[in-house]
């Protein structure tokens, strides 16, 4: 039920609606987003970072609940573990069922390796499936890879890895036709032409979209393909800790079957770690847009192995997650909504910036409405929200265009009695990505031998603020990529001597040594919602 706060609130964006129609926004100058960035973007505030005492990357800050997990205590520690017993032995062992995982697969499989995938949930369980507005790729004729590139350069705020964004936005247009080819249904115009809008700090329409469904479709067409191909799948099994070989090489993981908690063996010549994001850790008490098993597991695995992070201090809030019903507190209302052309209005009916800046800029400035300001619509005691003006997006491109562009959100709101043609929706920053990672080189290797990343659990690609789009397009790009070497290098390797644990035994001598205080027991594997962690995500 709105309030009837909201209720005089929304008269006032109705009020300015029509005059806002025609209004341009002033897009922010340099100095202005570094300012607003600093003083409202989470990644500034000192208190929810902690400074890593162990491992590679030693010394440097990470978010405190992922600190807590790379020093936390391993899940085989006190176990003892007959590393001769194998369960699986293959070529090429992906951990993780998403987007990254299945095309990894898909492609080391297509190469002639044995591979196989495991997952802690099922094939599909993932962020991938939960994407809504659409994958990037310079396809069209006014459109260009160069484009793409210094797009998403400026949105990275000039640190992305140029060697890995130059794959990115090279290997985009082949992504977009392997999809295509494969059966993903992208929107097409009556004559076949895609269909691409804008996202957030891009200057060419190049988004390419399933509706407002795009990682569904995307996953959809990934999982038949992986089945298709009888790709062996083992679910509902967690990778615990990578297993190396008498030379250091990577070799393998222990598993752990979710269900009866046996551990098992699983060698191999390669891995490639696709195990996605960390937004279930509901970093500085935000809401997440995530799936279930976002609890950034590959990170603390490859770490402990020895493998460096890159950027792990830098998280994407979504400016507009659901701020109002709280039942869907959090959920992600796609970027679509205002590249279609809603924008953002405060309690009084103003649009107080350009909807098309970049994620970190608008999140900051969201908040700082909410905050500083004190121009957001209460949406509980304690939560603030400001107004998406979805009604425009009718206005602007004609009656009809929400039922077709974004259905799944306009069903999702529907079901709360709440018509987003009529009326505008409340919407808060939810925490969405990881931006930083695990280091890679363009093969998708990390620093340890064999050990290869695809995915959100990749660092470098995106610099410290990925645009919108780019996520489903590395997911495809870097999959495919790191299944092709980990394919090509299974071919050229061989699993030297013993399978060894020494390195976790080592780390753990290095934590105790440090004074590091073990508060957890790691990887995560899944959240925890009881009543006494509510509270994680009341603060805001
Ligand atoms: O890339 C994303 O994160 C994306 C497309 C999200 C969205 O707003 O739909």
């Amino acid at each position: 039920m709105l309030t009837q706060e909201m209720i005089d609130s929304i008269k006032k964006v109705e009020a300015t609606r029509q005059e806002r129609l025609t209004m341009d926004l002033p897009k922010m100058s340099a100095e202005e987003k570094s300012e607003v960035l600093k003083k409202y973007h989470p990644d500034f505030r000192e208190d929810g970072f902690e400074v890593l005492k162990v491992g590679p990357n030693k010394g440097e800050k990470v978010p405190k609940q992922l600190c807590h997990l790379l020093q936390g205590q391993s899940r085989i520690s006190g176990k003892n573990l007959d590393l001769s017993k194998i369960d699986y032995d293959v070529d090429v062992l992906v951990i993780g069922g998403g987007g990254a995982g299945a095309s990894a697969a898909i492609e080391a499989q297509a190469a002639g390796a044995n591979t196989m995938i495991v997952t802690k949930l099922r094939l599909g369980d993932a962020n991938t499936m939960m994407a809504e507005g659409g994958i990037q790729a310079a396809d069209k004729e006014n459109d260009s890879p160069a484009q793409h590139y210094l797009d998403a350069l400026g949105g990275g705020h000039f640190f992305n890895v140029p060697e890995l964004l130059e794959k990115l936005v090279m290997d985009a247009p082949g992504a977009i036709k392997w999809l295509n080819e494969l059966g993903v249904m992208f929107d097409k115009d009556a004559d076949g032409t895609m269909v691409t809008t804008h996202g957030g700090g891009t200057s060419r329409k190049r988004m390419h979209a399933c509706k407002d469904y795009s990682g569904a479709e995307i996953m959809r067409v990934l999982r038949d393909e992986v089945w298709n191909r009888e790709i062996p799948v083992v679910d509902y099994t967690a990778a615990i800790e990578l297993i190396k070989d008498a030379d250091g090489k990577v070799a393998g993981a222990v598993l752990e079957n979710m269900e009866t908690g046996e551990l098992l063996i699983a060698k191999a010549k390669t891995v490639i770690i696709a195990t996605g994001g960390a937004g279930r850790l509901h970093y500085q008490g935000f809401p997440t847009s995530n799936h279930y098993g976002a609890t950034a597991d590959g990170l603390v695995l490859a770490y402990r192995a020895g493998a460096s992070l890159l950027y792990a201090d830098t998280i994407q809030y979504h400016p507009t997650g659901v701020a109002f019903p709280r039942q869907i507190y959090g959920a992600l209302v796609t970027e679509k909504v205002r590249s279609l052309g809603a924008q953002l209005v405060n309690v009084d009916g103003v649009a107080f910036m350009n909807p098309l800046e970049t994620r970190d800029v608008t999140a900051s400035c969201i908040i700082r409405e909410c905050s500083t300001n004190g121009k957001g619509i209460p949406t509980s005691k304690t939560r603030f929200g400001v107004w998406l003006d979805t009604p425009m997006i009718e206005l602007l491109n004609g009656e009809g265009t929400i039922e077709k562009r974004i259905p799944a959100m306009l069903r999702m709101y529907l079901e709360y009695g709440i018509d987003m043609r009529k009326e505008p929706i409340l919407v808060y920053p939810t925490l969405h990505y990881q931006n930083g990672g695990i280091k890679i080189t363009p093969d998708g290797m990390s620093d340890l031998e064999n050990l290869f990343v695809a995915g959100e659990a990749v660092g470098g690609i995106h610099g410290k603020n990925r645009l919108m789009g780019n996520s489903l397009l590395d997911v495809i790009v870097f999959g495919r990529n790191a299944g092709q070497h980990a394919a090509a290098k299974a071919k050229e390797t061989s699993v030297t001597g013993e399978l060894s644990l020494g390195h976790i035994y080592d780390y753990e001598a290095e934590m105790k040594k440090a004074g590091v205080e073990i508060d957890c027991v790691s990887p995560k594997l899944l959240p925890t919602y009881t009543h006494g962690s509510k509270r994680n995500i009341e603060n805001n």
